[in-house]
């Protein structure tokens, strides 16, 4: 297989230096500095320790953390602190390998209607499923369980399961091809999808397949193999997703209502008629596991980026994008963390992610791990003379 890796693009001198790291969550248990590019600086900071996959990080309007722990349990952090009793611990989840709690999304009106949505792997007489259930948080309990959609195919590594509201306020769902590729090219299944949902699991009705035979109606766009990245670019509000390939082959697509963006047909560099080539492909793997633009102004050099968590990766992409063209790419904080998965930004504009050691066999847990983690603007570093140092390559990827 071919190395699409380029040789370090700019020298990297590390300057800053590993404080103590204490055992406590909260700022400043570990620090590392960092230089990304000439004009901006942060620092690492560990925000919690000895979680279990933290796969999925939402923010409440009120300042709490959200997030979930494959094994099946919804943490919260409050005012920096980890709340020892999970606010949730979900009894029907299949944690079988990667699968288990992975995707967590907040209602846009949380702040009035408190509904807090999940998707998960569970088993029934068919097999391996996902579905999404929809929650009532209050007084930092979840109740009022309502199952809004179920009897999604699933396998592990190809459950798909990142669920966000998009800019039309719908429920938008990703799903894995289940381990039978043939099912992301047929309509009459789920597997292999984007779907789009109202808020309470029913079909919007100007959806693409709505009214035609053999179609479901559910469906968005198809032929993923696992998409577990989706956001909608600032300003344009077109949707982009980052999916897991067959063997390298890794996409950022940019997804658009009805299309065919190929698995298993056409993958890898193929092309082939009425089907969409990704924007980016990534031979050898990255594993893209999460994707998120970023839109806060505590790093103004990295507003309108796009940022995905890479587990075989080890590091965080950055996509620097003109609209849909491609401008450069580069990888932060290579194989300092071990795997990452979940990116998400803070309402205060610094960039949350979490690590995913506990994923066998590819994963090994370490003392302390895993770990949400952030990054923190270090004006420090930016201003003061020979303090810059970096943790990144070009990566040219393939651009279309
Ligand atoms: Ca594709």
């Amino acid at each position: 297989m071919t190395n699409l890796w380029m040789p370090m693009a700019c020298a990297m001198v590390v300057t800053g230096c590993l404080m103590g790291v204490g055992s406590a969550c909260g700022r400043g248990a570990g620090t590392s500095r960092a230089a990304m590019d000439s004009a901006t600086a942060f620092r690492v900071e560990v925000v919690a320790t000895d979680l279990r996959v933290p796969w999925s990080i939402v923010f409440a309007p009120d300042g709490r953390i959200f997030f979930t722990e494959r094994p099946g349990r919804v943490r919260v952090m409050e005012k920096g602190k980890l709340r020892e009793q999970p606010l949730l611990t979900l009894p029907d989840v299949d944690t079988t390998l990667k699968l288990g709690l992975m995707g967590m999304a907040l209602h846009p009106q949380f702040k009035k209607n408190h509904r807090l949505y999940l998707a998960y792997a569970y088993r029934d007489g068919a097999g391996q499923r996902v579905r999404v259930v929809r929650y009532h948080e209050r007084k930092g309990r979840l109740t009022d369980r309502t199952v809004i959609f179920e009897d999604i195919p699933a396998a592990s590594n190809h459950a798909g399961c990142r669920i966000k509201f998009g800019p039309d306020g719908k429920l938008y769902v990703t799903t894995g091809d289940a381990d039978r590729p043939e099912l992301s090219q047929r309509l009459d299944s789920l597997a292999g999808k984007t779907l789009r949902l109202n808020e309470d699991g029913s079909v919007p009705k100007d959806n693409p397949f709505v009214g035609r035979a053999g179609a479901r109606p559910e469906i968005w766009s198809y032929g993923h193999r696992n998409a577990q990245g989706l956001d909608w670019q600032p300003g344009t509000g077109v949707m982009f997703q980052s999916e897991h390939g067959p063997n390298g082959g890794d996409e950022v697509n940019i997804v658009e209502r009805g299309r065919n963006y190929g698995w298993p047909v056409a993958h890898h560099r193929v092309s082939r008629p009425g089907m969409d080539s990704p924007l980016l492909e990534y031979t050898p793997s990255i594993a893209p596991a999460s994707g998120m633009f970023y839109r806060g102004s505590a790093f103004p050099q990295f507003r309108g980026n796009l940022f995905v968590g890479c587990l075989r990766g080890e590091s965080i992409l950055r996509v620097v994008l003109d609209g849909r063209r491609v401008v450069r790419q580069e990888r932060l904080l290579e194989k300092r963390y071990g795997r990452i998965r979940e990116v998400a930004e803070a309402p205060d504009g610094t960039i949350y992610f979490s690590t995913s050691q506990h994923d066998p066999p590819e994963g090994t847990p370490r003392p302390a791990y895993d770990q949400i983690l952030r990054l923190v603007p270090d004006k420090q570093a930016e201003e003061g003379p020979g303090s810059r140092s970096g943790h990144r390559r070009a990566l040219p990827g393939t651009v279309r």
